[in-house]
């Protein structure tokens, strides 16, 4: 129990990270937080956020103290039942959660994944041309969505259907990563009666044979782990893997067409375009941010936290904190972005990160070739959502 004496003597504040206020435009919030202090209690929610880099890396190297078994949304799943299934991967903790990971870390890995390249490559050759000189796109729905939702679940094995289902599932999963709010509620009234889509497309008989899926189910049959498990990891694979792919790729583009003089830099070696996506990573984080639930009593820069308390960890803040980053605000393709938090870090660092980069990279390298420019032709409209940065509708011209 954490006594009064020490919440008081922490700093507070009633700014609300999950209200439209805050999701549309995060980062003035941001600089406030990190002024206000390295831990600062949310009155809102009887919680606490963590926005600098230091405290945002240490947290997330430190799964015992900052458990995630009891739910990574501000929900405590030690006292409130979850919303739907735990998630095996990210709702876990070792020594649970450590031969699923090894499963699909192995699966979703750098080997595993590079004989994905060519068809990533000749997808993103099948959009540039789909968009070249067209006139107005909307590089969210009808560019990165539509090349995510190809090249994917493709690779996990899905089958033929209406994969904007994956889209609503996953937006409704990582609502609940933030609070159970009204903007979890209207997500969820889209998503939940597609639920059963999404479990029928985890089943290994619904998978193709060749898939990231199959390839886990494989890894059962091998005993590492459950074949109820395998199920569940390929539930994670389509609740994660699609949303924050097709938001960095959208959000490349809206940088892009924001920042041209880096535009003309990517052009001019388009073999870079690996480097710049992890300056998009950076500069405008698909994921903004998760719960984790204290294991113990412990202190954080002075900071008294008592055992079952919930700590929101704000990786987009750790991403602008000018105390890790020069000219935090500016999108320079030439930074060194080594140690951005876009991916989170630690036993529970993005199990997908490796296909994520691929997938940008392949994108916005053909982008480079072929685009001389991308013009903004209308006011894009962020998507307002707890967790998530990007844009709803995305304006865009490309012009060769
Ligand atoms: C999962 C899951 C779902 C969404 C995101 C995520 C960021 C994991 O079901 O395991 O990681």
């Amino acid at each position: 129990m954490l006594d009064s004496f020490s919440k008081s003597a922490a700093p507070s504040t009633q700014i609300d990270p999950f209200s439209r206020d805050y999701i549309l435009d995060p980062y003035p919030y941001h600089a406030q937080l990190r002024e206000i202090g390295r831990v600062v209690w949310l009155e809102k929610y009887g919680c606490w956020c963590l926005p600098k880099h230091d405290e945002v890396k240490a947290s997330l190297m430190n799964w015992r103290g900052f458990s995630s078994s009891a739910g990574v949304g501000l929900a405590n799943f030690h006292k409130e039942k979850p919303w739907r299934p735990p998630s095996v991967l990210i709702e876990a903790d070792p020594p649970e959660h450590t031969p699923r990971r090894a499963v699909t870390g192995r699966v979703m890995g750098a080997a595993n994944i590079k004989r994905m390249r060519p068809q990533f490559e000749a997808n993103a050759a099948a959009m540039v041309d789909r968009i070249l000189d067209a006139g107005t796109v909307d590089g969210f729905a009808d560019v990165a969505k539509e090349y995510v939702l190809k090249v994917f679940p493709d690779a996990v094995g899905v089958a033929p259907g209406d994969r904007d289902n994956l889209l609503f599932y996953g937006s409704m999963v990582f609502n609940a990563f933030g609070v159970l709010n009204d903007i979890f509620e209207e997500s969820a009234r889209h998503a939940a009666p597609l639920t059963d889509y999404i479990l029928q497309a985890c089943k290994r008989e619904n998978l193709t044979k060749d898939g990231f899926g199959a390839q886990i189910y494989e890894a059962a049959d091998n005993g590492e782990v459950t074949h109820d498990e395998a199920f569940m990891l390929v539930r994670s694979l389509l609740s994660a893997g699609v949303d924050t792919t097709i938001y960095l790729i959208a959000n490349a583009i809206w940088c892009f067409a924001k920042y041209p003089q880096e535009w003309d830099k990517l052009r001019a070696d388009p073999t870079r375009a690996r480097a710049a996506v992890e300056e998009v990573l950076r500069f405008e984080s698909p994921f903004q941010g998760a719960f984790r639930t204290t294991g113990e009593d412990m202190e954080v820069a002075g900071i008294k936290m008592g055992a079952e308390e919930k700590v929101f960890i704000v990786l987009g803040s750790a991403n602008r904190d000018p105390d890790r980053w020069d000219n935090p605000d500016v999108f320079d393709i030439d930074r060194k972005t080594v140690g951005h938090m876009a991916f989170g870090a630690g036993i529970h660092g993005c199990v997908g990160q490796m296909i994520a980069r691929l997938e940008a990279e392949c994108f916005v390298q053909e982008l480079a070739r072929r685009v001389s420019k991308i013009e903004l032709t209308g006011t894009p409209i962020h998507k307002v959502h707890n967790t998530i940065r990007g844009f709803e509708t995305l304006p865009v011209r490309f012009v060769s």
